[in-house]
Formats: structure tokens, sequence, C-alpha cells
């Protein structure tokens, strides 16, 4: 079903129907586009704020990226129908709209690129996508070849759909003059104010050849006529009708009609994206096209995927793992860090996650990035819902609902950045109030932040929830102004706890005690109001109910308090051996831990709109890998290293079939959830939301290069302590640190009983490989003991 190639640089997949949702994805800086195996596509780009160029056949809200986007007949993507013209019979590449069953199929998801090889009717289609690194442009490359030993004659319609783009003013034709078809629109608004943004827009959206088609069309309903998407009638006739669209539905539709001999083929480029004018276009046209077969567009761009290689190359017993840990998961992480899931205002603690994983990438972008989301911290302390990151953006959406979590997440990613660099320098930086002349250093804003935490919690010391915290739908717990958060205390108590070391490291032994007996005191509160008996609590309603308790029919345990109550300290050894014990037994699945069980059937108008969402999808129970990331995180803490493996591993998708068919996804990301409720709705366990943005790859990057094999920095150099699985005889690491490489030979050895080093050759004491100088290349060997 699924190959891997190159060492896993590509995955295919050889079944248009079996996973048919699996897709890979594209992103730049202006734009990124996803697109599934049988060829639709969700795509936008920034103006600043996202927008699609491509649209639904209706009226669509505009929102965040959905998990589990559903795809229908109309819905946008890029197709190619070919009809034989001897015998009128028709299919399509990819494989929608027409839905023939291909006599052979790839979906190849490339790192830089997308394809498509189709054959159907003795033809052979071969398609392509790839972006350039800096404008929000789909280059199309498409093949169509006759293998089938007779000479062909065919048409080839290569069909987009641009979809309803504007209930005010939208139109389509062909433009010879730029060669291609262009459709036009007005962005929808009301508000006079509106006006003034939208005069900018890019409300064009184009579709540019390079060979001259014999025909066109640029109405959908003209184009699909009476038989309907599966045989337009576009196609069951002669020849197109050279429509144009006057406030009708745009599509681009273009007809080649061409003659093959045996083994012959043709190929066609294409250009689709948005723009602001006709002068606009030319240029795309101009610049694209005389790059011959894209050729040097495609390698800048290769260029700039590869800059997000990462500092970690694996070679392990599990080969699976060192594809996806190779190739796949650095390059998701970069696309957090480097584009902010694109978006205008990140929700401040995705920002500050997904800049904690560009620390092993680029980590210049995530000091200033640290930087930035400080100079937006509140008077009080508090850091704002969301950051802003362009003039002139707002906050939107779940930004306008108040959370409280946002604090903790500072000392969290900073650790993780010290760590990787030995910057400590950071922490001296003054950072400028963007609204004021205040420019308090890094470390005196880290210092308030965490007093807000400590000050932001009721009598009981317990931290206030507000209309959430982590969990964005956990709406109506403290909405009243009362209700509190057990997650969030000891998030807060382990923020503490992290930022304690750091003010100690900095010299501050007095501000060090001050944090660290403020997080005493919340793990005790924790203890006497959260515990509950086996594990803990989620947290305490405005009219104090404990709730995620063993009296709870629905949503008895949840997952992150018993993870960062292992990494705050809370609990006691007896204590984390029956949470663990818990979370093994209810929340477990072969796909993953779950967020909380048993999944919510209905509203709880004391927990909120979280209990709303479907049972096992999303934060209601789902493996929300996010949660799940730090429940590995936590293991990892404690040396519970087999069971964080275990959970890690679950993480990907593949390779065997079931697995895969059940997940529907390819291995080329790790999606925010796969759906859990395993116990409820075992048919759609494990099945994957295909949304590929998520906190969870920074951590599940960090964990694997920091607590897998081990190589992670302090203050004096690289610290090795690998807590390899304890069936892998053997393995390799290439790491990246500090401007050095090390490349690390672990070894499992019967006759060692603690860890032993060597650096190029000499026994190391201690752990710690310190004096890194920059440019060299380092040999080390850990020799690990059997388990
Ligand atoms: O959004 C994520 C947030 O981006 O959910 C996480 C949270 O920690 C992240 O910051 C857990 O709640 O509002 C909703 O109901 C949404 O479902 C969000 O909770 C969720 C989106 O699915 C992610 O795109």
């Amino acid at each position: 079903l699924l190959q891997s190639i190159d060492d896993g640089e590509r995955f295919v997949l050889t079944s248009p129907t079996a996973m048919p949702r699996a897709a890979g994805f594209l992103w730049n800086r202006r734009m990124m586009m996803q697109v599934n195996c049988r060829g639709f596509a969700v795509a936008r780009f920034m103006q600043p704020e996202p927008a699609r160029y491509t649209h639904a056949p209706n009226l669509e809200a505009t929102t965040f990226m959905q998990p589990e986007q559903p795809y229908y007949a109309h819905h946008p993507g890029r197709f190619c129908y070919i009809k034989d013209e001897e015998t009128g019979r028709i299919f399509s590449a990819p494989y929608e709209p027409v839905r023939a069953k291909p006599d052979r199929f790839a979906f190849s998801v490339g790192k830089n690129d997308i394809r498509w090889a189709v054959e159907c009717l003795g033809i052979r289609v071969e398609v392509e996508v790839s972006l350039p690194e800096d404008a929000a442009v789909e280059l199309w490359r498409v093949r169509v070849a006759n293998p089938s030993g007779r000479p062909r004659r065919l048409s080839v319609y290569p069909y987009v759909p641009i979809g309803y783009m504007s209930w005010m003013n939208q139109s389509a034709c062909h433009r010879p003059d730029l060669g291609g078809v262009a459709a036009s629109c007005v962005t929808p608004y009301q508000k006079v104010e509106d006006w003034f943004k939208n005069r900018d827009f890019k409300d064009r959206t184009f579709f540019l050849y390079d060979r001259e088609p014999a025909a066109f069309e640029t109405a959908r309903e003209a184009f699909e006529g009476e038989g309907g998407l599966h045989a337009p009638d576009g196609v069951r006739q002669d020849t197109l009708g050279n429509g144009d669209a006057l406030y009708e539905t745009p599509a681009a539709v273009l007809q080649y009609r061409i003659e093959l001999a045996p083994d012959q083929a043709e190929d066609y480029r294409f250009l689709l994206g948005p723009a602001r004018d006709d002068a606009e276009i030319a240029g795309v046209r101009e610049r694209f096209f005389a790059d011959p077969g894209f050729a040097r567009t495609k390698s800048e761009y290769a260029a700039y995927i590869a800059r997000g290689r990462g500092v970690l190359r694996i070679e392990t017993p599990d080969r699976h793992l060192d594809r996806f840990m190779n190739h796949w998961l650095p390059r998701q992480v970069y696309y957090h860090g480097d584009v902010n899931r694109l978006v205008t205002d990140p929700q401040t603690r995705n920002y500050l996650q997904d800049n904690m994983g560009m620390c092993f990438i680029e980590p210049g972008v995530a000091r200033a990035a640290f930087l930035h989301a400080l100079s937006q911290q509140e008077a009080s302390g508090a850091m704002p819902d969301g950051i802003l990151l362009v003039e002139g953006a707002e906050l939107k959406y779940i930004n306008q609902v108040p959370h409280t979590d946002h604090c903790v997440w500072l000392p969290v990613c900073l650790r993780a950045y010290l760590d990787e660099t030995g910057d400590y320098g950071i922490l001296d930086a003054p950072v400028k109030d963007w609204q004021g002349e205040d420019a308090p250093t890094a470390f005196e804003r880290i210092c308030k932040a965490m007093r807000w935490l400590l000050g932001a919690r009721d009598a009981r010391g317990l931290s206030y929830i507000a209309q959430g915290d982590w969990c964005d739908p956990m709406n109506m717990v403290g909405y009243k102004g009362k209700g509190v958060s057990g997650w969030l205390s000891v998030a807060a108590a382990h923020a503490l706890d992290l930022w304690a070391d750091i003010c100690e490291q900095h010299g501050h032994t007095d501000l060090a005690r001050e944090f660290r007996d403020g997080a005493g005191d919340i793990n005790q509160a924790v203890n006497t109001h959260l515990w509950d008996g086996e594990w803990y609590g989620r947290g305490i309603t405005d009219d104090g109910v404990v709730f995620g308790v063993s009296k709870d029919a629905e949503g008895r345990i949840y997952l992150n308090p018993q993870s960062w109550a292992i990494l705050a300290g809370t609990a006691d050894t007896r204590q984390r051996a029956l949470m663990i014990r818990a979370v093994e037994t209810q929340l477990e699945t072969p796909y993953g831990v779950m967020m909380l069980a048993p999944a919510y059937t209905g509203m709880r108008e004391d927990v909120g709109r979280l209990t709303q969402k479907f049972p096992g999808s999303a934060e209601n129970g789902a493996v929300y890998n996010h949660a799940a990331a730090f429940y590995i995180h936590a293991l990892y803490a404690v040396g519970e290293s087999d069971r964080a493996w275990r959970l890690l591993r679950r993480m990907l998708c593949g390779p065997d079939d079931v697995d895969y068919l059940q997940r529907g996804q390819m291995p080329v990301f790790i999606p925010n959830y796969y759906r859990g409720a395993w116990h409820q709705y075992p048919r759609t366990a494990g099945r994957s939301s295909q949304l590929f943005n998520t906190g969870t790859v920074a951590w599940v990057y960090r964990a694997l290069i920091e607590d897998l094999f081990g190589l992670k920095g302090c203050p004096g150099g690289l610290r090795v302590a690998p807590q390899l699985p304890r069936d892998w005889q053997t393995a390799r690491a290439q790491r990246a640190f500090r401007g050095a490489r090390f490349d690390v030979h672990y070894l499992r050895r019967p006759d060692v009983d603690g860890m032993l080093l060597r650096v190029d050759g000499e026994p190391l004491r201690g752990d710690c490989i310190g004096n890194i100088q920059s440019g060299r290349v380092y040999q080390v060997e850990v020799r690990v003991p059997a388990p």
C-alpha cells in the first residue's frame, strides 16, 4: 500500500481509495497547500491575513485550519480530465472527479513536491506540484504519455474549480494576452473601514498555461452541464464552449487536442495563484515560465526546505523511525517555527512552543521570537492570548477568549533554548514595551510573569482558569471567575521550578528561593485539593465541584494533570506509580494515549464546549498528540524510558498496512490527533485528523534529541544521558550542536553496569562533553548496560 523511497525522502501510496484523505503539504512564507491523493486541495495565502484563491462552491466562514476537513464532489482541487477521442471514454487524474478505476496509481509525497502517476485506458498521466520559495503560486507540471503501444487521439483538460469567490462580484474569462484564465472578484465586506484594507487584496485568481489550448471554459456550470462532474458536458462535447463567467461561478478549464504515437508524451506547465492585477499576473508568468522545467525555482525551494533539516540524523534498528525522524519531523518543526502556521496572531502558547522547536532548527529565529513575545507582555505581567506578528494584525477567534496559561510557556520554552544554545545573554536583553517606553530585561519580564502566575490563584492556592488554559475549549469551568485548573496549577509549579533553576544559574539565589517556595505551595495545594486517590483531578468548577475524578462517569481521568504533576514533582513515587497505572489502564490505546476518558457524550455546563465535541475527537478524548507528547516528556523526565518509547512510537503511523488503513494517513507528519474514545467507538479509533498544525512536533523532536538519544545541552557543554528502547542493541546518531558535530555510537553491553563514555577514543569522566570547539567533529562511543 505504501512504499518509502530514497530512504524515506518520499512516501508513495498506490491506491486512491484505501486512504482517501491521505495528503501531503507544502508551504512557503506566503502560502501553504495541503493536497490529497485524490486531487482535492486546500490552499491559503497571506495578504497579510490568510485568504483563499480557490474556493468552495458555497460561502465559507473564514476560520483556522480544521481537523478532519471534509471533501466532497465540488471541493476545491486540481484535476485533469482525459478523453479518448476514438471511444469517447474518459478518466481524470489524479482520481477525482471521474473516479475511474486506474490500472496504476501512485501518489508520491516528497519534501519539496507532490506527484502523481496514474494509468488508465492505456494512457499515463504524471502530475507534479511544487512551490517557489517566496511567492504565492503553485507550479504544475503535467505529462501525458502513451504506453499503450498504438497511436492515440486524445483531449486533455486541466480543470481547476475556482469556486464561489464572492456574493458581491465575481467573473472569469480567458485572457490570451496573459496566457491563461483570469478570474476576479470583490472580497465581500460590509463595513466601510474594511474597504481600506480590502482595496489591496489579491482578488484575482489566475491559471496560466505555457502552451496555448485549443479551447477553454471559465464558468463552472457551463462546463459541468447536465453530465455532472463525473461526465461533464464540456468534456463530452467536441470542443469546450470558450465561454466567460459573468457573475457565475468561475472555473478554469482548458482543452488540448493531441495525437500521441506509441511511447510519445506531451508536457505542459501551469501556474495557479492569487494576484492583485494584470501586471502582477504578467510578472508571475514571465518569471516562472522563463525557468525551464521550473528547475531553478525548484532547487531554490529545496534549499529553503533543507534549512529546516535540524540537528539530528539517526540510524537505529527501527528504520521507520529513522525515516520519519531524519526527513519529516524536522520539516514539520521547521514549518511551525518558520511561518507560525501562517497566521498573523498565533496563540501565545503556540508561538512559544513552535519556537521551542525552532531552537533546534534556527535558534536565532527562536531567540527573536521569545523577545518579540515578551515585548507584548501586559503591564500586570500576564501574557496576552496571542502575539501579533504584523502591523495591523488583530487578535481573532480563540484569541478573544481569556486563557490563563500563557506565562507558563516562557520558562518551559526558554529552558530548551538555553540548553541548546548556552546563550544566557538573552536574559539580559532589554525588551522594549511595544506600547510604551519601558525596557526591562527579558529576565525581569519573566520574573514578573512568574509573579503573575503566583498571584492568579484562589484562596486554596490553585490557579484560576477563566475561560480556558492549555485546553482551549474548556471554557466554562471558571468563566464566573472562581473555577481553578488542576493542570495549570501543576504546570505553574513546574514553570516556577524551571525558572528558579534559571535564576540560580543567573546568580539570583534569592529569587530562586522565592519561586521555588511558590512552586512548593502550589504542589501542596494540589495535593490537598485535587489528589483523588489514584490520580489528580482536572480542576474545580465555579461552583466548587472537583472534576476529572473517579466519581465522574465521563471525563473521569485527564492526562495533562498527571503529566505535569510528574514534571513538577507534585507527586511522590507512590502517587506517580498509581497515576501511571491509571493512565495505562484508562487512557492508553494502540494509537497512543488519550487525553481524557471516557469521552463526554453531552454538554457539561460546568466544563464547557469541550464536552460538546464529538466523543473521541479533538480535546474530547482523542489521542491528542500534543497532550501525549507532554506525557512522554514527563515519563522521560523520571526515567520511564520504555513506556515513553512505546507511546512515542505510536504517534507514527505505519509501517504495517493495517495501521495505515485505520489511521488513513501517510507517515509524513504527526497530526494534531488520532481519534480516541477507543472503548466507545472502536471503528473510528485511530483515524487521523490530517491536521499538521500541532504543538506536538516541537516536543517530540525535543524528546528524541534530549531524552531518547540523550544529547542535551547544559551550561558546560553537551550532556550524554540516553534512554534507548530496551531492545536496541546499537544505534547511531549524528548531532549538530553549538557549531560542532558529534558522531555518536551507542552500544548495549552486558559487561557494563553504568554508562561508559568515550570521546575520540578517550574515556570521559562524568556525562558532560565540555569545551566544545565549533567546527570540530567528535567521535563519541556510549556503552550502556543491558536492561
Ligand atoms: O486549537 C489548539 C490550540 O491551537 O488546541 C489546543 C491548544 O493548546 C492550542 O493552543 C488544545 O486545546 O477552539 C477549539 O476548540 C479548537 O479545537 C482548538 O482547541 C484547537 C484547534 O483544533 C487546533 O487547530
